[in-house]
């Protein structure tokens, strides 16, 4: 049992096409339907359509990512409800057109967070980055959030308004577009003020509060995915901690353990994504791959490099912070034990080669997720190899 190499692709807008990812050597395809309003139903004739545009280049649509869970259902909001059965309808659909894996994230307003989209690493090639300095800067000096200085040290504080002040107005403007107008996949983009409209939506609800809003989702929609056969896999918090005052509730191996013992149901699984977890130095990323094994219905595999002051960058795939050796060891002794085959994507990718002249989606590129994939399947070979022979 080795894994179903995939690949995320945005729909027929997407600069790398279907035969390109054909060509890259993967056979699952990751995707949504981006065009869908957030909090609507995907209906049949709508996933049909998609499906059948995938299969007519030999690919497999192998898992959606993601069905965007509207901000009302997080935050409780009147007509939640009505959300959450459209939620419900959808994996329905799904089911009905033989799409069974779906990925999710429960992240407050925003979904993955960078501060630079393109940064330069030693050969040259592009990195999203995450600087704690900007991010600062950010949220006390751009953003002027109400109490934001207490959130961090004085000595924090001050190295950002001197990064702030040193940035030229086109940087500033750089900087709060990389973080509030949507990274690719994300469903979400603000303009400023719409943005603090948004986080005010949490000033009440606390991380506990925000965990049983999570709970009462699963329990709703858990039920109808496993009658249908659909395995949900929530994606953890990327980067996995509070950002901008926002509770975050999926970014540790205990937040995992409460929503598994809340919904004890194959079909209430994990998106085992190794940079968003690998963030934290205090996740064990093999012991979280043997620890919640049964439960991972995906995988989302790439490395970040963190330094002391809490910036990190995405590094090449088997290098950086993140043991890919031992998670890949981990993940093929699930496999072996579950006798499945879990689908696997190269999450992000430097931008390198002919892709720098291009234009592309950042971290999302076709060169360097080209070349994290043949990483990580010589990798996989190889363990595999030495697990159980050539058989
Ligand atoms: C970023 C992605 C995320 C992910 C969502 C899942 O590259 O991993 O945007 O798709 O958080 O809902």
């Amino acid at each position: 049992m080795m894994l179903l190499q995939s690949w995320r692709w945005f729909g027929p807008n997407d600069p790398v096409s279907l035969r390109d990812i054909n060509q890259a050597g993967a056979t699952g395809i990751v995707t949504a339907l981006h065009h869908v309003p957030n909090g609507e139903v995907w209906t049949v004739e709508q996933i049909e359509r998609r499906k059948q545009e995938i299969e007519q280049e030999g690919l497999v649509w192998s898992v959606v990512e993601s069905i965007p869970v509207h901000e009302s259902i997080k935050t409780q909001a009147a007509g939640f409800q009505a959300y959450i059965h459209n939620y419900k309808e959808s994996i329905r659909n799904l089911a009905a057109c033989g799409v069974n894996t779906v990925t999710y994230n429960f992240m407050p307003v925003l979904d993955w967070t960078r501060t630079d989209l393109s940064y330069q690493v030693e050969d040259g090639s592009r990195a999203l980055r995450f600087e704690m300095a900007a991010f600062i800067a950010f949220d006390v000096f751009v953003l002027q959030r109400k109490g934001a200085e207490k959130d961090y040290t004085p000595e924090q504080v001050e190295k950002a308004r001197q990064r702030f002040e040193a940035m030229s107005a086109p940087e500033k403007l750089q900087l709060q577009q990389n973080i509030i107008a949507g990274l690719p996949g994300s469903e979400e983009s603000f303009t400023l003020q719409q943005f603090q409209q948004a986080l005010d939506a949490y000033q009440d609800i606390s991380p506990k509060e925000l965990q049983e809003h999570l709970i009462y989702f699963l329990k709703e929609v858990i039920p109808v995915a496993e009658e249908v056969g659909v395995k949900m896999a929530i994606h953890p918090d990327d980067p996995p901690y509070s950002i901008l005052g926002l509770p975050r509730v999926v970014s540790t191996a205990a937040d995992v353990e409460a929503l598994f013992q809340a919904v004890p149901s194959p079909s209430n699984g994990l998106c085992f994504c190794t940079g968003s977890f690998g963030v934290r130095a205090d996740n064990d990323l093999p012991a979280m791959v043997k620890r919640f094994g049964e439960r991972i219905n995906f995988v989302h595999l790439r490395s970040t490099q963190r330094d002391e002051e809490g910036n990190f960058y995405e590094a090449n795939h088997l290098e950086g912070d993140v043991d890919m050796y031992a998670v890949m060891k981990e993940l093929l002794l699930v496999m072996q034990e579950r006798k499945l085959s879990l689908p696997m994507r190269p999450d992000h990718g430097h931008q390198m080669l002919d892709d720098l002249h291009k234009k592309t989606n950042p971290g999302y590129s076709a060169i360097g997720r080209l070349r994290g994939l043949a990483e990580l399947r010589g990798l996989e070979l190889g363990i595999y190899r030495s697990l159980v022979g050539n058989g």
